[in-house]
C-alpha cells in the first residue's frame, strides 16, 4: 500500500517540527508548502538527510504552489503569523483570516478528501473560517488546541505530584487558552480524580487553582520567554496525535475544536470538546453533563469564540 501523503501548509516553526515527527514516526510522505520561497524546500531536504541516520523511510518535499498538495490524505495548517510578546491571539485575526481564505481554496481544489487539522490562531475562529472557505465536510475539519492545553495541564500535574506524565489524564473543554475550562473532577492520576487527591492530602485546592491558571497562560509564558515566536514542539506533537488517530483509525478520544450542531448548547461554531477521531474524521462528539459552575465557564468560553466568529463575519461578510 502506498504511503499516505501528508501536506503541511505553513513550513515555519511548527511545520518543520511536524515534518520531522512524521518522518521519525513513519506516518507517511510529507509535502511542505509555504509562501516563503526556499523555506519548505530547505527544511524538507534537511529532514530527508536525517532519515538515513534515524532509519526512517519517508519522501520529503517542499513547494510554493498548491498543486504539490494534490491528493493529500491529511493537511495540517499552520500558515499565518504567530504571536509576539504583548499580542493576544485575537490580534492575529485579520491577518490570518486572509491566509485561511487562500489555504481553504487551495485545499478545496487539490485535497478535497483530506482530513484537515488547523493550528493557526486565533484557533477556534480560524478553523471555523477554514471549513467555510474550503467547503470540506465539517467532520473532516478540526482544530488543534485541547490536546495541547490538556498536555500542559498533565505536565504541570505530573510535576506537582511527582508521578509519570503517562499516568495523568486531563479533561479540558472550551476555547483555546485563556478561557479553557479544565474539568478537575474528570482529570485523574491513575484513575483517581483530582478532588479525591486533594482529600488524600496530595495537593490543595489553591495549588490546583494555580496550576489551572498556569495552564491557561501556558502559551503566553512561552511567548514571553522566546520573545520571537510562540510554542512549537508541544503544538506539533499534539497535532501529530490527532493525525495518527485518523490515519490509523485509532478512534482516540481527544479534546479538539470540533464543529458543534447543538451539542453543549452551541450551534454552527467550533469549540473545544472531546471527540472520537477515526478513519471517518470526527466520528463522535462526547457530550457530558456539566455542573452549574462548569456550565458557566463553558458558556463564557463559547461566548468569546462567538465574538471572534462575529469579528470574522464583519471582516468577511460572505462568510456566513
Ligand atoms: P511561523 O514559524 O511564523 O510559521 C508560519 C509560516 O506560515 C511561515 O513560514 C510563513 O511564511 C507561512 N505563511 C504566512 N502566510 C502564508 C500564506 N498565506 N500561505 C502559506 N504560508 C504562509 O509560526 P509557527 O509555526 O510558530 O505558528 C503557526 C501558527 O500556529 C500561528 O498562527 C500560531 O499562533 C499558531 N499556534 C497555535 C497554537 C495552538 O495551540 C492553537 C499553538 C502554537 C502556535
Amino acid at each position: 500500500m502506498a504511503r499516505p501523503k501528508i501536506a503541511l501548509i505553513g513550513s515555519g516553526q511548527i511545520g518543520g517540527t511536524l515534518a520531522h515527527l512524521i518522518g521519525l514516526r513513519e506516518l507517511g510522505d510529507v509535502v511542505m508548502f509555504d509562501i516563503a520561497e526556499g523555506t519548505p524546500q530547505g527544511k524538507s531536504l534537511d529532514i530527508a538527510q536525517s532519515s538515513p541516520v534515524d532509519g526512517f523511510d519517508a519522501r520529503m518535499s517542499g513547494a510554493n504552489s498548491y498543486e504539490a498538495i494534490e491528493g493529500a490524505s491529511v493537511c495540517i495548517v499552520t500558515a499565518g503569523v504567530p504571536r509576539k510578546p504583548g499580542m493576544s491571539r485575537d490580534d492575529l485575526l485579520g491577518i490570518n483570516l486572509k491566509v485561511m481564505e487562500q489555504v481553504g481554496s487551495g485545499i478545496k481544489k487539490y485535497a478535497p478528501n483530506a482530513f484537515v487539522i488547523c493550528i493557526t490562531n486565533p484557533l477556534d475562529a480560524m478553523v471555523w473560517a477554514l471549513q467555510k472557505y474550503s467547503g470540506l465536510p465539517r467532520n473532516m475539519v478540526v482544530g488543534m488546541a485541547g490536546v495541547l492545553d490538556s498536555a500542559r495541564f498533565r505536565y504541570f500535574l505530573a510535576d506537582e505530584f511527582n508521578v509519570s506524565v503517562e499516568d495523568v489524564t486531563a479533561f479540558v473543554l472550551g476555547g483555546h487558552g485563556d478561557t479553557m475550562v479544565p474539568l478537575t473532577r474528570y482529570s485523574t492520576v491513575a484513575g483517581i480524580p483530582l478532588p479525591d487527591l486533594v482529600k488524600m492530602g496530595w495537593t490543595t485546592d489553591k495549588r490546583l487553582e494555580d496550576i489551572v491558571i498556569r495552564t491557561r497562560n501556558g502559551g503566553a509564558e512561552i511567548v514571553n520567554l522566546l520573545k520571537t515566536g510562540s510554542a512549537f514542539y508541544a503544538p506539533a506533537s499534539s497535532a501529530i496525535a490527532m493525525a495518527e488517530s485518523y490515519l490509523k483509525d485509532k478512534k482516540r478520544v481527544l479534546p479538539c475544536a470540533a464543529w458543534l450542531n447543538g451539542e453543549y448548547g452551541v450551534k454552527d461554531m467550533y469549540v473545544g470538546v472531546p471527540v472520537v477521531i477515526g478513519a471517518k474524521g470526527v466520528e463522535r462528539v462526547v457530550e457530558i453533563e456539566l455542573s452549574s459552575s462548569e456550565r458557566e465557564m463553558f458558556d463564557k468560553s463559547a461566548d468569546s469564540v462567538l465574538q471572534l466568529v462575529d469579528a470574522c463575519k464583519k471582516i468577511a461578510p460572505d462568510l456566513t
